[in-house]
C-alpha cells in the first residue's frame, strides 16, 4: 500500500497531526511524519515534495497554523493529492490557516479540511487510498458501521435518562 506523508510546519502543530496518525494506525495504514515549513525550511519542503510521489506516498496531509501556506507549496511541487489542515493559533482562531490553505489559485488544489481536522484528514486520505484497495474500503466501512453503533447507543442512553 502507498504511503501517506504528514507534514507540519512546526512542532506546535504537533497534537493535531497526532489524532491523524491516530487514525492511520487504526486502519493499518503505513505513514511517515516531518516537520517541514514553507517558510523556515522551503528547500526541504520542496524536496519532500518533488520526491514524494517516487518514494512510494499516494497521499500528503500538511497542517500549518497563521499564515499557513505549507498545503499549498507542497502541491505547488506534486500531482499527488494533498489535504491541507488550517491549524488554530493563539490569535484569529484559525481564521487565518483556514484562508491561506483553502483559498487556492486554480490548477493547485488543496483538499482543505476543517480547522484541526485531523482526524478527517487522515479519512480522506485512507478513501483516496480505498479507490484502488478493497481491504482498506472494508474497513472504512466497518469503521462507519461501528461509529453509528456508538451514536446509537448514547442515543438510547439519553432517551432513558432525560
Ligand atoms: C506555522 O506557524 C506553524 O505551522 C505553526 O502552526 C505556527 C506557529 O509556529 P511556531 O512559532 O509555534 O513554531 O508555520
Amino acid at each position: 500500500m502507498k504511503k501517506v506523508g504528514l507534514v507540519m510546519g512546526s512542532d506546535s502543530d504537533l497534537p493535531i497531526i497526532e489524532k491523524a496518525v491516530q487514525t492511520l494506525k487504526s486502519l493499518e495504514i503505513p505513514y511517515e511524519v516531518h516537520i517541514f515549513s514553507a517558510h523556515r525550511t522551503p528547500v526541504e519542503a520542496r524536496d519532500f515534495s518533488v520526491n514524494a510521489r517516487k518514494n512510494g506516498f499516494g497521499a500528503i496531509i500538511a497542517a500549518a497554523g497563521m499564515a499557513a501556506h505549507l498545503a499549498g507549496a507542497i502541491a505547488a511541487n506534486t500531482t499527488l493529492p494533498v489535504i491541507g489542515i488550517p491549524c488554530k493559533s493563539s490569535v484569529l482562531d484559525g481564521m487565518d490557516a483556514l484562508l491561506s490553505t483553502v483559498q487556492m489559485p486554480s490548477g493547485i488544489p488543496v483538499a482543505t479540511v476543517a480547522i484541526n481536522g485531523g482526524v478527517n484528514a487522515a479519512l480522506l486520505c485512507a478513501q483516496i487510498l480505498a479507490v484502488e484497495d478493497d481491504c482498506l474500503a472494508e474497513k472504512l466501512d466497518d469503521k462507519r458501521q461501528k461509529d453509528a453503533a456508538a451514536v446509537l447507543e448514547k442515543d438510547k442512553t439519553v432517551a432513558a435518562n432525560l
